[in-house]
């Protein structure tokens, strides 16, 4: 009989996955001793993939600083349900800045901390994608430039969601937004170039960018190591789908975001100093309606009959990821 050698992938999860692991390759949320740096009493949604994604990058980073780790934070969602004043679920120094400037705070943070010779502690800004992509561009293009001591982490659930989900320089193509609405020739949000922050911060030729997703755990926690093992302008880009605006099943987050990866969608890489230097490769290719129909900000596109053209052209941005990134064993490099 043939010999076919099992594959094992499932190493990300909580369960089977991490016992099958040595202990020390295990994820730090497998830990019983991480720390929570994102404590349960918070007021996000069920289902929330940017609380998901900051306690595991937080805690991934508590790990790795030994603790020693200030951050910053941009108004958005993240901040308004983690600290209702006087309350927070916070349980590492922690300010809330503008909505435009966390990474300036950070950068400010990161100097008063190097003239006080304390090069134990470092520090993370963060927001999400309206803080990041639009608002706040232009003091992390500055701080990307002047490559400060900074690691800034990019919680993309694709609209501003904390008030009332307009639509952000990251939102896709079609989708419906309180400011994109799905009627007209053209439902949902025009396309356009949009705004790559990724590839905007690898041109910057910063020591360090990467994507990654909720789905993929030990992932993102490795991420987060590699990051903070460097020092100067490091940034990471986490796609966190949100039940409410993307109109999703709570339970759907994690099968979501893996599904934006398999269909090709969002890109998982490593970069350092602007050169691409890993990618996690696509198991299992999906078309994009698998990836759009769980979700009712697409549902404009799945009437009697489907917009097949728009399926088509978003499938088309979904192929040339693939060719570009090189998502497929078989796709050339
Ligand atoms: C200068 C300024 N303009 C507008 C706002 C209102 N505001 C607060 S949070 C937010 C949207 C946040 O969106 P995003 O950064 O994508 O984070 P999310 O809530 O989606 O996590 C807006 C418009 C503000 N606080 N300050
Ligand atoms: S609106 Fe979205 S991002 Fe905000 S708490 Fe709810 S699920 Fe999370």
């Amino acid at each position: 009989m043939a010999f076919q050698p099992v594959k094992y992938y499932q190493t990300g999860t909580f369960t089977v996955g991490n016992r099958l692991l040595p202990a020390e390759t295990r994820s730090v949320q497998a830990n019983m001793r991480r720390t929570n740096s994102l404590n349960s009493g918070h007021r996000a949604c069920q289902g929330c993939g940017e609380a998901l994604g900051a306690r595991y990058a937080i805690d991934a980073a508590m790990e790795a600083t030994g603790r020693q780790l200030v951050a910053a934070n941009a108004t958005g969602c993240l901040e308004v349900f983690s600290t209702p004043y006087p309350e927070t679920s916070w349980q590492i120094p922690w300010i809330h800045s503008l909505f435009g400037n966390t990474a300036a705070v950070a950068t400010g943070i990161a100097a008063a901390l190097k003239a006080k010779n304390r090069n134990d502690v470092r520090v993370i800004a963060q927001g999400g994608d309206g803080g990041t992509t639009d608002i706040g561009f232009g003091c992390l293009s500055g701080m990307f430039e002047r490559n400060d001591d900074v690691l800034y982490i990019c919680y993309d659930n694709e609209a501003y969601m904390n008030t009332g989900v307009q639509r952000s320089s990251a939102t896709p193509g079609a989708a419906r937004t309180t400011t994109t609405p799905a009627v007209g020739e053209h439902p949902g949000n025009p396309f356009g170039q949009g705004k790559n922050l990724p590839q905007i911060a690898m041109a910057h030729e910063i020591p360090y960018v990467a994507t990654a997703t909720v789905a993929d755990l030990h992932d993102l926690e490795h991420k987060v190591r590699s990051a903070m093992a460097l020092r100067g302008a490091r940034y990471i880009h986490i796609l966190v789908p949100c039940p409410l605006g993307w109109g999703s099943a709570a339970h759907d987050t994690i099968r979501l975001a893996r599904l934006a990866h398999e269909s090709g969608l969002f890109p998982v890489f490593e970069a350092l100093r602007g050169e691409v230097t890993q990618v996690s490769k696509i198991r299992r290719r999906v078309p994009v309606e698998d990836y759009l129909q769980p979700q009712r900000r697409f549902a404009h596109l799945f009437g009697n009959p489907p917009d097949v053209a728009t399926i088509a052209r978003i499938q088309s941005m979904a192929d040339r990821n693939i060719r570009r990134y090189a998502l497929l064993d078989e796709a050339p490099a």
